[in-house]
């Protein structure tokens, strides 16, 4: 019978081994950033992940199979088909499953990957969120609700203002997800490092995301977790520039009635548009960022669960 899940040679080597590996997502790379960007970034991320002491694994499907450690040829066989690619969240896996299509995977569906194979740090941008207008719109994103009940750390640059990032951290407080921000006491806002929203949790050192892993999941936790990282100092950007694309977006999301899954990547599309240059500069440097911690995070998770393989759980 073939396997629904296939994981690249190298990485379920390290994963036999108990060394640190760094779940990479694949909608940045069809559907988050132009061709040939999208792909050269893709690949320099991997090169992080590698320099920061643990093995890169990007994640979609192929054909339907759900891949935890792509090829090179098939980074790039998603990045040149760009939008063509199905945007796949959990409710589009076993669609691409039964009829062995591609799909790029959002947050949901790479942690769902991810924790099939047994991938317990993930790096992306930034994770969806709970839309503005979202008491109207009911527009959350799948991404939290997978976070509830998904055990991967999910280190990421906050989230896009496109989103009402109040009432995200509001949903994250109900469903029991953990946000702790590395090296700040502020969920950070994506292409700003700040967002003037205060967290309860700050950690300053990868030892400590790791501890905070363990103890979540040691006590039988089924929740992800959040690691906020903020955009490096020098790449933060004015966040009234940001604002005012982002106006002008909703309103264009508005005038073309966007609904559902196009919500997003319309969103992110236009502000890349009206913002030119700049804001894709910056999010190849937060992604890059964000990279290099989780593989800090995925070492010292790695260095601790060897040194405490069975995790005290009550
Ligand atoms: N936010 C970004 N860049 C992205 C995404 C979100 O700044 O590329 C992508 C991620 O893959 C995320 C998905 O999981 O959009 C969320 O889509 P939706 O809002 O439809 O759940
Ligand atoms: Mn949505």
């Amino acid at each position: 019978m073939k396997s629904y899940l296939e994981t690249g040679r190298e990485v379920a080597e390290a994963l036999a081994s108990g060394r640190p590996v760094v779940a990479l997502e694949s909608t940045i790379i069809s559907h988050g950033m132009p061709w040939p960007k999208n792909v050269e970034t893709a690949l320099l991320v991997e090169e992080t992940v590698r320099a920061n002491g643990a093995v890169p694994a990007t994640i979609a499907v192929i054909e339907g199979v759900l891949k935890a450690g792509l090829e090179r040829s098939e980074i790039e066989r998603l990045g040149k088909a760009g939008l063509a690619v199905i945007k796949a969240s959990r409710r589009d896996l076993p669609r691409l499953v039964a009829f062995g299509l591609d799909g790029a995977t959002t947050v949901a569906a790479t942690m769902i990957i991810a924790a099939k194979a047994g991938i317990r740090v993930f790096a992306t941008g930034g994770i969806g969120g709970v839309h503005r207008g979202a008491e109207t719109s009911w527009d959350v994103s799948a991404d939290l609700e997978e976070l509830a009940h998904t055990q991967v750390a999910v280190v990421c640059a906050g989230a896009k203002a496109i989103l009402d990032l109040e009432k995200t951290l509001e949903f994250l407080e109900t469903r029991g997800v953990p946000v702790i921000g590395y090296g700040t006491d502020e969920l950070p806002a994506f292409y700003s490092a700040r967002s003037g929203l205060k967290l309860e949790e700050r950690e300053d050192e990868p030892e400590g995301i790791a501890r905070r892993m363990i103890a979540t999941w040691g006590l039988g936790f089924p929740s992800g977790l959040v690691v906020a990282n903020p955009v490096p100092a020098s790449m933060s950007m004015n966040p009234d520039i940001i604002e005012a694309a982002i106006g002008d977006a909703l309103k264009a999301a508005q005038t073309a009635r966007v609904k559902g899954k196009e919500v997003t990547p319309f969103l992110l599309a236009k502000i890349k548009e009206l913002t030119s240059g700049e804001s894709l500069e910056s999010n190849i440097a937060l992604v890059l960022n964000n990279a290099a911690l989780a593989a800090r995070i995925a070492v010292e998770y790695a260095r601790l669960m060897r040194a405490q393989p069975q995790s005290a759980v009550c």
